[in-house]
């Protein structure tokens, strides 16, 4: 019997939605179009280095989606479907008090986490969940009509279910049940064509057009699927000669002369899409919503704590300059203090640990001679090379910046009221799972490649 492995299983997922959403928006097929042109130059111009963080195959293949739902419960039945695919919630977000615009979810993202089911493929889901019962948002006569609405609804049926259940405890499933994993995990995700009650949903998008869109319809949706691309600025050029209008800016680090660190994204703004409406008098008609656009990324080294803060550093010292001199171009601003105060080089990044890195043996390493255990010399000394560990998660002010630019209306919030508190142990209990820290998962994979090399290298530890 042909078993169809977790790994396979994710592979196909990502091509079956890709697929979907290029079928759906077809806007998509464009940036992924102009994404392979990208990068393909980008391999011409930089030959080998090009491949640094990531081979071309797995590039081209990369995408991160996103999906929204409205309770703990269907939290907790996404993971289940995504798990049967080797995905695993990294990371906690809450994006209510958020810059520059709050948005009523708390965020994990499902993604693979061993390095080789990350080279076998990567994709990555940014899942929010809907908090009704912030009070900033939502008084409590909607918080009760939101979580009547959404406990009515059944966004993953028990099949798919039961057959992303039985995928994970066989590591895989036989040919015909993967297919229909697969069919099913798929038709989750796709734009429902059931007509939205138009009363409804203008209610909540007048308070937040993503409450609208996750509480106000009666499924789910990939809301983007994101292509990974090895020079975004090419990418923002090459889309706006296409005559397809980009947001304003590049969200992320700027452009500079330095390391590639992290996470810079942009996109175009959503695009009317055709929805059935169900009016006040009961008739059904056509009208459209514009909640699903296009975004691409490109990732460098992930960042360790101390490199976290530095760059949190650089932020509020961008925001601090624009304040003083508001007409300044925020990119400008940012490249002026990144020169000032962000190392030039990976080697430098390495040396102050500011990012993560695993190390190999070198093939050249000089042999005899005393041996240091540290890590610095041995670097130095040519023993040992460093190569970066990509950056595979999300940045929460890039996120809001991606929600808000999509969002139209400016929607409500009341000062005056607390939150509800939602921490990363609360989404953990809602998900029943643990969720990783990203800095855990790269730290864990840069203490592995040193007990490698400490091994061939024949010392104690390093
Ligand atoms: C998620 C926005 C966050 C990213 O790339 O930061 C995100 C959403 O719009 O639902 O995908
Ligand atoms: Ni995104």
């Amino acid at each position: 019997m042909t078993i169809v492995d977790t790994t396979e299983l994710r592979v196909r997922f990502a091509a079956t939605l890709s697929d979907l959403y290029g079928r759906e928006v077809p806007a998509y097929q464009t940036l992924v179009e102009v994404s392979a042109e990208v990068n393909q130059r980008y391999l011409e111009k930089n030959g080998a280095d090009a491949q640094r963080l990531g081979s071309l195959a797995r590039v081209t293949a990369e995408r991160h989606g996103a999906i929204r739902v409205g309770s703990p419960n269907e939290l907790r039945q996404a993971a289940v479907v995504f798990e049967a695919f080797g995905m695993y919630p990294v990371g906690f977000y809450d994006l209510r008090d958020a810059a520059p615009r709050p948005i009523p979810v708390v965020s994990t993202a499902f993604r693979p986490v061993d390095a080789a089911e990350l080279a076998a493929n990567p994709f990555r889901v940014f899942t929010s969940m809907l908090v009704p019962e912030d009070r900033r948002f939502f008084d409590a006569n909607l918080e009760a009509r939101l979580q009547a609405f959404i406990g009515a609804r059944t966004l993953f049926s028990v099949e798919l279910l039961e057959l992303a259940e039985i995928a994970i405890a066989d590591g895989g499933l036989p040919v015909p049940e993967a297919d229909r994993l697969l069919e099913l995990a798929t038709a989750a995700f796709a734009l429902s064509t059931e007509p939205i009650d138009e009363a409804w949903y203008r209610e909540l998008d007048a308070i937040s057009a993503v409450a609208a869109d996750i509480g106000g319809v009666a499924s789910t949706h990939i809301n983007h699927l994101t292509p990974r691309v090895l020079d975004i600025d090419d990418l923002y050029e090459s889309m706006q000669a296409r005559g397809i209008e980009m947001i304003d800016d590049i969200q992320g680090p700027p452009d500079w002369d330095g390391p590639d660190v992290l996470l810079r994204q942009t996109s175009f703004r959503a695009l009317a899409e055709p929805r059935l409406f169900r009016r006040a008098d009961g008739t059904v008609g056509e009208g459209d919503l514009r909640v699903r656009f296009g975004e691409v990324e490109a990732r460098g080294v992930a960042l360790t704590s101390a490199g976290r803060d530095l760059y949190d550093e650089l932020l509020a010292e961008v925001d601090r300059r624009r304040t003083v001199d508001p007409v300044r171009a925020r990119r400008e601003v940012a490249r002026e203090v990144w020169a000032e105060r962000m190392p030039h080089t990976e080697r430098e990044l390495e040396k102050r640990n500011l990012a993560f890195f695993t190390y190999s043996v070198a093939a050249d390493a000089p042999r005899g001679g005393d041996l240091p255990s540290d890590l610095t010399a041995l670097i130095d000394g040519g023993w040992v090379v460093a190569e970066p560990i990509v950056y595979e998660d999300f940045l929460p002010r890039s996120a809001a910046g991606i929600f808000a630019s999509n969002l139209t209306a400016a929607g409500t919030v009341n000062e005056e009221s607390d939150g509800t508190p939602r921490d990363m142990e609360w989404l953990e209990m809602a998900i029943g799972k643990p969720i990783l820290l990203p800095e855990e998962v790269y730290e864990a994979q840069r203490q592995a490649s040193l007990t490698v090399v400490a091994e061939g290298l024949g010392l104690d530890g390093i």
